[in-house]
């Protein structure tokens, strides 16, 4: 909750913590709705609500349908659904994104953000990253990776116009993320170049017209941490929004990478919140700080619990799971009060298997569940990948720690458990708390973003600690971020609760 000082209201980011990348904005009246990629899970394309821009809660999925997301059942990671817009216009929501596993470019609509959302209108352009804008004849602009933009019917998906070639920015790699907005006499066209990894930036554009011709700002990038010693890194793919009032407010993605050169960020790329000042017609960002003055007075949603104890039928929208969520595989109703699992695959190392998960929202942090294993495997993962996630998992009787990374899977240690439920625990931790341990060198000890603990029952002990850097996107490569989350591989077992927040704010149950 943000204090008020002397001189205004103060905020933390990033404002969606965890893997959210690719975020857009739109405003309805007071309220404020939020989109981000989401890859190979199912539901796709997470939606939020907020009132001030810094409180954030998720309101549901957009594509939370199979006829929505058609996904092949091997998907590579990091495909799926890329960046969404989401724009509001004429009574309905709209949104456009791309499957880059299935069918491309496409639309969705809505009269609620919570939904339902229609199924798909296929549109017939190239490339990845579309937006959507209507200029004062209703016409439908969409711009795309490039950076293309065609007159659309966004109704039936046809291109009506184009695509004409608008503005590639100054040269830099990948000139993607377009988003056209009107501001006055002017169409700004913010573009993402230089890669997202990082030499990310924000360049921008303007134009009478969105059929150009386009005038480059004076200068740009209007904004980037490329080459900084800045906490914040990889900043960029922004999308801008103006408050009641008149402000100006840009979100965007950013890494926080921790450990030895090069760094590694283990949570995604994560939603941040940056006021836009305008400077002769043009907006100038940055940087873009952990802490940050708020827009006005704050106006907090109700937050979201941390803990999901099963009571209700539905799951809630934070659960994800690779691929699909087939209806025989997971049931709230089978045994009330749990959710119970059923193992469609055999392992989590391959495409298929019984999984579901939340985001890692916190660096520091701890997810505890508690699990009766009944006759199956089952147990409590993180996930970059199926070639790079650490388990901690019970059968046959035994808790057993296991790290997949890349081609190696090794049992790291084991212990007898009695039957019946047992609770699991997995904290993660800087690596500058945990000295090293016996015999292992220093310099690989503070290379680490973190360290993951493995806990089970009530042992103060972990049963196994290891490092993180091996569930970082730059070990494992892609454009999410860990999701930690329970399976089960073999048989059938239940979860009477679960639990993940930050380390220190968590109690034990
Ligand atoms: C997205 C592109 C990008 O489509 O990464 O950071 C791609 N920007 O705009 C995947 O998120």
């Amino acid at each position: 909750m943000p204090e008020p000082t002397t001189t205004g209201w103060y905020y933390d980011n990033p404002v969606i913590p965890g893997f959210h990348p690719d975020p857009s904005v739109c405003r309805v009246g007071e309220d404020y709705y939020l989109v981000c990629s989401s890859f190979e899970y199912f539901p796709g394309v997470p939606i939020f609500h907020s009132r001030d821009l810094v409180h954030w809660r998720q309101i549901g999925n957009v594509l939370d349908r199979p006829s929505q997301l058609p996904l092949p059942p091997d998907a590579s990671a990091s495909d799926g659904v890329y960046a969404p817009t989401i724009r509001h216009h004429d009574g309905r929501f709209w949104l456009i994104t791309t499957n880059v596993s299935s069918g491309g470019n496409f639309i969705v609509t809505a009269d609620e953000p919570a939904g339902p959302w229609s199924d798909p209108v296929w549109i017939d352009l190239p490339g990845i990253d579309p937006d959507l804008a209507w200029d004062e004849d209703g016409n439908c602009w969409c711009a795309f990776q490039g950076v293309g933009v065609a007159r659309i019917d966004p109704e039936t998906g046809k291109v009506l116009e184009g695509p004409l070639p608008a503005w590639s920015g100054t040269g830099l790699q990948w000139p993607e993320a377009p988003h056209l907005h009107r501001v006055g006499e002017w169409w700004y066209l913010v573009i993402a170049e230089g890669g997202t990894e990082r030499g990310h930036t924000v360049a921008v554009a303007r134009a009478r017209s969105p059929r150009g011709p386009w005038e480059a700002a004076p200068v740009n990038p209007v904004l980037t941490h490329r080459g900084t010693d800045h906490p914040v890194q990889s900043t960029g793919h922004a999308d801008l929004v103006s408050t009641p009032d008149g402000e100006w407010w840009m979100v965007l993605l950013a890494t926080r990478p921790r450990g030895y050169s090069p760094g590694f960020h283990v949570l995604g790329r994560e939603t941040f919140l940056t006021p836009v000042r305008w400077e002769d017609g043009w907006p100038r960002v940055g940087p873009v700080n952990l802490r940050e003055r708020a827009p006005g007075r704050p106006r907090p949603l109700e937050e979201a619990p941390r803990r999901d104890d099963f009571d209700a039928t539905e799951l809630d929208p934070r659960w994800i799971s690779p691929r699909s969520r087939p209806d025989d595989s997971w049931s709230l109703t089978r045994r009330p009060g749990w959710l119970t699992l059923h193992a469609t695959g055999s392992s989590l190392d391959h495409p298929g298997c019984t999984f579901v998960g939340w985001r890692q929202q916190y660096p520091e942090s701890r997810t505890v569940v508690r699990l009766d294993p009944e006759s199956g495997r089952a147990g409590l993962s993180v996930r970059l990948d199926e070639a790079h996630h650490y388990d901690v998992e019970v059968a046959d009787g035994r808790a057993s720690v296991i790290a997949r990374i890349g081609p190696l899977r090794q049992s790291t240690a084991t212990r007898p458990v009695p039957p019946g439920p047992v609770t699991l625990a997995i904290t993660t931790r800087p690596a500058r708390e945990r000295p090293p341990a016996d015999g292992e060198p220093s310099g690989l000890h503070v290379g680490a973003p973190d360290f993951l603990a493995f806990h089970v029952g009530d042992d103060p002990e972990p049963l196994a600690e290891l490092d993180g850097r091996y569930l970082s996107t730059e070990v494992a490569t892609g454009f999410t971020g860990r999701v930690v989350g329970v399976y089960v591989t073999a048989g059938t077992a239940s979860f009477d609760w679960f639990e993940h927040g930050p380390l220190d704010a968590q109690e034990h149950s």
